[in-house]
């Protein structure tokens, strides 16, 4: 603990600036000016006498005031003590347990406000002397808490404490949404609907294939869906494969998705899980966000990437991270994102490979405060690679979806 009324010589010259001490400080000069102002003016309007006898006589109640202000010391608060308490905090749990609350109680003696700085950027100003306040980084954090208590006439003193807190990351338990796909045939309607064409310039990326909804290239079987990818002339492509949905049928906002799959194999394959913002029909993209879950491209072999895309920073986006897996196509891996109001974590078999969490969070950094759908599919070729020219098919097979929130 300190304790240090720093604020006394600056807060004297504050005070001149404005309010009634400026009256009082100048009180002299007021009546030099407005005695200079009669002369000048030759006043012999009695008004203008009036105003000045009575401007005389309230520069006199003004300096009865000054008087008492200057003649006696300035109230400063005395006695300042700064109480923190950390909810759960105990001998087992030094830090709390992990909501990051923080009781305080502050008091001084000739205080009428109080002022807390949470070390965080946060300021809650309080005649109590009493708040509550929530910590939302994760994990373990130091902050400096100060509180500052005024007086009467704007007096502080100051007192400060570093506090070691923890933030446990909001669990995801609740099964929101799920697809074990273990019904033979089509995918559930009532969860999965499906892109079909080649949208705008093979979906804004150059892409080959041309997507359908049959059982050539989506079916579920053996407990699996299964996505493929096939080189077919169909529709004026080469290519054929599916794209599957939520977009209407389920989306949300916060929580965790796991998608236990098997990756396609061949230079070309582009398969993907990821997530688009459910507004993007009336902000377009990338104003509505976009969440890469994985991504996988056949000619880098065992790498799978995380993304982000949002108006900062899409297309070739900077925000993105990944890890290499070897057997990404012969063995089944959980994908998996956490997504909360502070940070999106990507991770296969629980191995985080990267985290999203921009200081600044705003409409062109952050536009994740909003429902998302979730969309499956497997893309061949792209404008920036090709496909391999002996591909013929290949399959993406997912084993379940689950949304957490
Ligand atoms: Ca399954």
């Amino acid at each position: 603990m300190n304790y240090y009324p720093f604020s006394e010589g600056k807060d004297r010259i504050k005070k001149r600036a404005t309010g009634p001490l400026f009256f009082k400080k100048n009180s002299p000069l007021l009546l030099f000016y407005l005695w200079h102002m009669n002369r000048y003016f030759n006043v012999s309007n009695p008004l203008f006498s009036l105003g000045f006898f009575v401007l005389i006589l309230f520069s006199c109640e003004a300096n009865t005031d000054d008087d008492l202000a200057s003649s006696s010391e300035p109230i400063i608060p005395t006695n300042l003590t700064l109480d923190i308490s950390i909810v759960g905090a105990d001998s087992t749990n030094p830090y709390g347990d992990g909501t990051g609350v923080i009781n305080i109680v502050a008091n001084a003696e000739n205080a009428i406000r109080y002022e807390f700085r949470f070390g965080n950027g946060v300021v809650v100003t309080n005649t109590t002397g009493i708040v509550q306040h929530t910590y939302t980084k994760k994990e373990l954090h130091t902050y400096t808490v100060s509180v500052s208590a005024y007086s009467k006439n704007n007096r502080s003193v100051s007192t400060s404490e570093q506090i070691e807190i923890l933030v446990e990351r909001q669990p995801f338990n609740n099964l929101v949404f799920y697809d074990e796909f273990d019904v033979d045939g089509s995918p559930d309607d009532s969860k999965w609907g499906y892109n079909v064409g080649i949208g705008n310039n093979g979906w804004g990326n150059g892409e080959k294939q041309y997507y359908t909804n049959r059982p050539e290239n989506v079916r579920v079987e053996d407990g699996l869906l299964k996505i493929t990818a096939k080189k077919e002339n169909y529709g004026n492509s080469a290519y054929t494969s599916a794209r599957l949905l939520t977009e209407g049928k389920f989306d949300f906002t916060y929580g965790k998705v796991e998608v236990r799959a098997k990756l396609p194999y061949g230079e070309g394959t582009w398969p993907a899980i990821w997530m688009l913002g459910s507004n993007i029909s009336t902000v377009s993209w990338p104003a509505c966000g976009e969440i890469d879950i994985m991504e996988h491209w056949g000619h880098n072999q065992g790498i799978v990437q995380s993304a982000l895309h949002t108006p900062s920073s899409f297309g070739d986006t900077r925000n993105h991270g990944s890890q290499n897996i070897e057997d990404v196509s012969t063995a089944f891996h959980v994908y998996a994102v956490e997504w909360d109001s502070e940070e999106i974590i990507f991770s296969v078999d629980g191995e985080v490979h990267y985290t999203y969490n921009p200081a600044n969070k705003n409409n062109e950094t952050w536009p994740f405060n909003k429902d998302q759908f979730l969309i499956l599919n497997v893309a061949m070729g792209g404008s920036w690679f090709s496909i391999d020219p002996n591909f013929e098919s290949s399959t993406m097979e997912v084993d379940y979806v689950r949304i957490y929130q």
